[in-house]
């Protein structure tokens, strides 16, 4: 069949909500535009794990020890869905391992900022996890059926994850005066950086058009960015907090928020591996990959052994 057929085809299936499954036919770009967001959504789960494991140590009860490490093992475990959905378009595990360690692909900018006090766990979670949920419920329903069934755990789990944040601020909030400085002080420092996790805005967007097209994408980054501030100016209340934006104020006729300029300038730097924290981040992967090679070693010379014995059998 002509490539022009094929797309067509293609097309209209998206167009009729049924699901792309690995053995279907697709056009190039639209693989290659998944294996990128995909592996980029893995790694920034992966890499989402730091500034959190940064303080399983120092998790101010037993309680709230075992709450951080349950999460941060989530996080490893979205990470291998996601590596396994992206290995069905036919990209290996190892290809996109080195992508990630040789600087050629991309994680969420969120994970370049460090995280200074234990309120930052609750910001974390609260904003972060809630930004994360807020783009990821749409690509339930993402037109890639690996991608789609993955992000419903995820999705189930993150939810998990906002609450717990939520609530370890809102405890620091009912808290002593200095419990509540450091509760307003993360709040400040994650708004900003949170906003820019939804991407650049819309007429910056060089993906989203396409993307909307072949419904990977529901929303477009504008359009999540502005759900997730109308829901958190709303959440801060309860708070008892304020988020860091004088402009922020209901607009009747919009039905919306109106927010203050976000510094895209930032945003770019530190995508370009400018931010506080991408050099510690990256080295952290790559020495992780370099120590953990004996374990790689062993399973493989593991499942040799079986596989020589099964043969024999
Ligand atoms: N950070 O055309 P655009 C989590 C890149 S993990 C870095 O709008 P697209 C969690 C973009 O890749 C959260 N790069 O792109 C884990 C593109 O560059 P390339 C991660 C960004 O793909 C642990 C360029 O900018 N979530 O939830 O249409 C603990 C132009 O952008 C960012 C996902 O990955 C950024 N913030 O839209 C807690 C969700 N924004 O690749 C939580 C899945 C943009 O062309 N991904 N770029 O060189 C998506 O939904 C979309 O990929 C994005 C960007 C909305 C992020």
């Amino acid at each position: 069949m002509a490539v022009v057929n094929l797309e067509e085809r293609f097309q209209e299936k998206i167009d009729a909500e049924v699901k792309i499954e690995p053995k279907d036919w697709m056009p190039d770009a639209y693989r290659k535009t998944l294996i990128r967001q995909i592996s980029q959504h893995a790694h920034s789960e992966i890499v989402g794990m730091l500034p959190e494991g940064n303080w399983i140590t120092r998790a101010p009860s037993l309680k709230r020890k075992a709450i951080l490490m349950a999460k941060v093992q989530d996080e490893a475990g979205h990470g291998l869905y996601l590596y396994s959905a992206a290995e069905t378009l036919g990209i290996s595990r190892d290809e996109m391992y080195d992508q990630l360690h040789t600087g050629k692909a991309k994680y969420s900018s969120i994970f370049n900022y460090p995280t200074l006090t234990w309120a930052d766990m609750g910001a974390i979670g609260w904003l972060v996890d809630g930004a994360a949920i807020m783009n990821q419920v749409p690509l339930c329903r993402t037109s890639y059926g690996p991608y789609a069934r993955a992000m419903v755990r995820i999705c189930k789990e993150e939810s998990f994850h906002q609450r717990q944040g939520f609530e370890t601020l809102l405890v620091l909030s009912r808290g002593s005066a200095e419990q509540k400085a450091m509760c307003q002080d993360a709040i400040n420092r994650w708004w900003w950086p949170s906003l820019m996790m939804f991407g650049p805005p819309d007429a910056e967007s060089p993906n989203t058009i396409q993307s909307m097209k072949w419904k990977i994408k529901r929303l477009s980054n504008d359009e999540l960015r502005q759900k997730f501030i109308d829901m958190c100016a709303e959440q801060v209340k309860v708070l008892g907090m304020t988020l860091p934006d004088p402009d922020l104020k209901w607009n009747e006729e919009r039905q919306h928020y109106d927010f203050g300029p976000i510094n895209w300038n930032e945003f770019y730097e530190v995508l370009k591996g400018n931010g506080p924290c991408n050099k510690q981040r990256l080295d952290a992967r790559r020495k992780a990959w370099d120590e953990g090679k004996w374990v790689r070693d062993a399973a493989e010379a593991f499942a040799q052994k079986r596989e020589a014995v099964r043969k024999v059998a």
